[in-house]
């Protein structure tokens, strides 16, 4: 089979002469129905039954500008990272039925039933499980392709398989260089340049964000999700998905953390134009930081309880060497939630949560919140011995 791009008839096709998830007469239909950056998703589905799969292809070129160089070989990547997921963390990312090395399309469950995190916490809706299902998910998957949690030549090994420089080089320029200088594909907006300005003089800011791209680039602490923002996780009230992890490689743990509590924060502050009435914001905004403060608490202890079942190397086993390491993970986690909420305000692919606010005046004071959190973030990751204090410096700049 040689690489074509699938349509509306052809991928109903590629599904059947590849899966047996339907019966030999099914009558099947198919859709296009992806909205993101990178790739074209289908759904086909048995009109009988209802019965359905999801198709992902990725094309040769990020959907969302086609001068980002993609490559087809990132649904290779995301297909090992999805069957990695499953193993470690049941139940918390979609399964893959079949993948084409040559196609570049996964066949995956369809999760319709399921709505994007991101579109409920704009609609302020709450869901029970999502901090100790993300929190878990992150602690698992991390630990147990690291060091501590895989045999490290196993590891070394595995790493080969999971070098992403494309998609590396897209979040490298996207998130820890170009929000900082004034780059053709960054988007500001007239009423906060000046306050996108100063991040551009600003030395200070500048150095530990390069820091932080350092440890991006150069750490191989874990397999990292690489994109896990609130739309790369399905939700209903009693299930939590994470899914579309193409951005896959080994890097800083914090990274992932950093990305999803970063992106809890860009619906916080949103909610000042989503919830008009000041009592139900102010609920729901406390809901938000007990998610964000959940994530953490959950995964350090789902992450901690690991290493101390697991661990049986004497070094490792230190408990002075653990407990240092959650802190620097702790350090990295929100240290990368600054640059991630940056991005999204001043960068290419910004958020719905921010970006669906029509008042410009009120767009601006968000911007501006989120903007100042996270340089202090940014600037401040490594005095924090808890995530509470994390949660108060956040107060301290809510509208
Ligand atoms: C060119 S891709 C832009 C963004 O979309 C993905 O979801 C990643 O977040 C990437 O940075
Ligand atoms: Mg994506």
């Amino acid at each position: 089979m040689k690489y074509q791009p699938l349509d509306e008839r052809t991928v109903i096709d590629y599904v059947r002469d590849n899966t047996d998830v339907f019966g030999t007469g099914a009558q099947l239909s198919a859709k296009e129905i992806g909205d993101g950056n990178l790739n074209m998703i289908y759904r086909v589905v048995d009109t009988d039954s209802e019965q359905s799969v999801i198709v992902k292809q990725s094309m040769p070129y990020a959907r969302i500008d086609s001068s980002i160089k993609a490559p087809l070989e990132r649904a290779t990547i995301e297909s090992e990272m999805l069957v990695i997921h499953d193993r470690y963390c049941p139940g918390l990312a979609p399964k893959v039925y079949f993948y084409s090395r040559d196609m570049y399309a996964i066949v995956m469950e369809d999760l319709s039933d399921h709505e994007l995190l991101r579109k409920g916490l704009i609609a302020g809706k709450i869901y029970p499980r999502l901090a100790q299902d993300i929190g878990e998910f992150m602690a698992r998957s991390l630990f147990f392709t690291s060091d501590l949690g895989m045999d490290p030549e196993e590891k070394k090994v595995l790493t080969k398989s999971f070098i992403n420089p494309e998609l590396c080089k897209i979040t490298e320029d996207l998130i820890f260089s170009n929000p900082y200088f004034d780059a053709d594909n960054n988007k500001i907006d007239p009423e906060i340049r000046s306050r996108a300005e100063e991040n551009w003089h600003d030395n200070e800011l500048k150095h530990e964000v390069a820091l932080l791209k350092e440890r991006f680039m150069t750490t191989q602490q874990a397999l990292v999700h690489g994109d896990l923002h609130t739309g790369s996780v399905f939700v209903t009230a009693n299930s939590t998905k994470a899914f579309d992890p193409e951005f896959g490689f080994f890097g800083p743990i914090g990274f992932d953390v950093g990305l999803f509590l970063g992106n809890v924060l860009l619906n916080h502050a949103s909610q000042q134009w989503h919830i008009k009435d000041d009592a139900k914001r102010a609920e729901y905004r406390a809901w938000l930081l007990e998610v964000f403060a959940g994530v953490w608490n959950t995964f350090e202890q789902t992450f901690r309880r690991l290493w101390i079942d697991k661990v049986q190397t004497p070094i490792e086993r230190s408990e002075l060497y653990r407990e240092d390491y959650l802190l620097r993970v702790l350090a990295d986690a929100i240290g990368y939630a600054g640059t991630v909420i940056t991005r999204r305000i001043v960068g290419l692919a910004q958020v719905e949560d921010v970006r669906s606010i029509p008042d410009a005046a009120v767009r601006a004071q968000v911007q501006i919140v989120a903007l100042d959190t996270a340089r202090a973030f940014i600037m401040r990751r490594h005095e924090f011995t808890s995530i509470d204090e994390v949660v108060a410096i956040v107060r301290s700049f809510a509208t």
